[in-house]
């Protein structure tokens, strides 16, 4: 059932069909080669990222976005298909009741193995208030939903399924948020992914 977390953040277990699922892993692992390799990102102050990403669109290099990959390899980009946008539509609205203008510029690919983890975090590197769609395929997931106040409590921990699809829109779209455990071999090897979580998340960039 669908259920709204908390105002403006509506998660739909089992939204992607196991044909869309496919089809984003089989591309997933074309983005994650070319023109950019997918990589450990590493912070301003020398951490290293457990997670591994890819951008399409625009290249998020903490903390800001750029058209090239210059802390990779200095290449632009691949675009963002519009298939993946209309699937960024498809989620709004089926969150919303309707998706508006709703046109997601970005997207970034995460790669969690069986021990990476995100810490919790607010994304405000996009200068728009533009809902974020996250899609989840593979291993599933601890997600932590924190308030916009603190990185602590209050939080609701939900788990994240192969398939499931989230919407963080309106008063959730800067709230912390982290990934404190991957739960190793729960995915569906026939998506493709044989193991891990790969989590795909549509963003308004607020530039152009
Ligand atoms: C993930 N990725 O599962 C998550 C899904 C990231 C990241 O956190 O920054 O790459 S995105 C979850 C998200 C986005 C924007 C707002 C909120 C959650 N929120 O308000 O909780 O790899
Ligand atoms: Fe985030």
């Amino acid at each position: 059932p669908i259920r709204e977390i908390a105002p403006g953040a509506v998660h739909l277990p089992g939204w992607l069909t196991f044909d869309e699922r496919r089809r984003l892993v089989e591309a997933c692992r074309a983005w994650a080669k070319e023109p950019v390799p997918m990589r450990h990102t590493v912070l301003p102050r020398g951490g290293v990222m457990s997670v591994q990403t890819v951008c399409l669109g625009w290249h998020w290099q903490p903390y800001r976005y750029t058209r090239t990959a210059d802390d990779v390899n200095g290449r632009p980009v691949a675009p963002l298909p519009e298939w993946l946008a209309d699937l960024g539509r498809r989620a709004v609205t089926d969150a919303y009741g309707e998706a508006g203008a709703y046109d997601p510029d970005t997207a970034l690919i995460n790669f969690y193995d069986g021990q990476a983890k995100m810490g919790m975090h607010q994304d405000k590197d996009e200068k728009s208030d533009a809902p974020v769609v996250s899609l989840s395929i593979g291993d599933a997931c601890l997600f932590r939903f924190g308030n916009t106040e603190t990185r602590g409590r209050p939080y609701t921990d939900v788990r994240l399924d192969s398939g499931d699809a989230f919407v963080f829109g309106g008063p959730s779209r800067f709230a912390y948020h982290g990934v404190p455990k991957v739960y190793a071999g729960t995915g569906d090897p026939a998506t493709g992914l044989s193991s891990g979580r790969l989590n795909l998340t549509l963003r308004v960039t607020g530039l152009r």
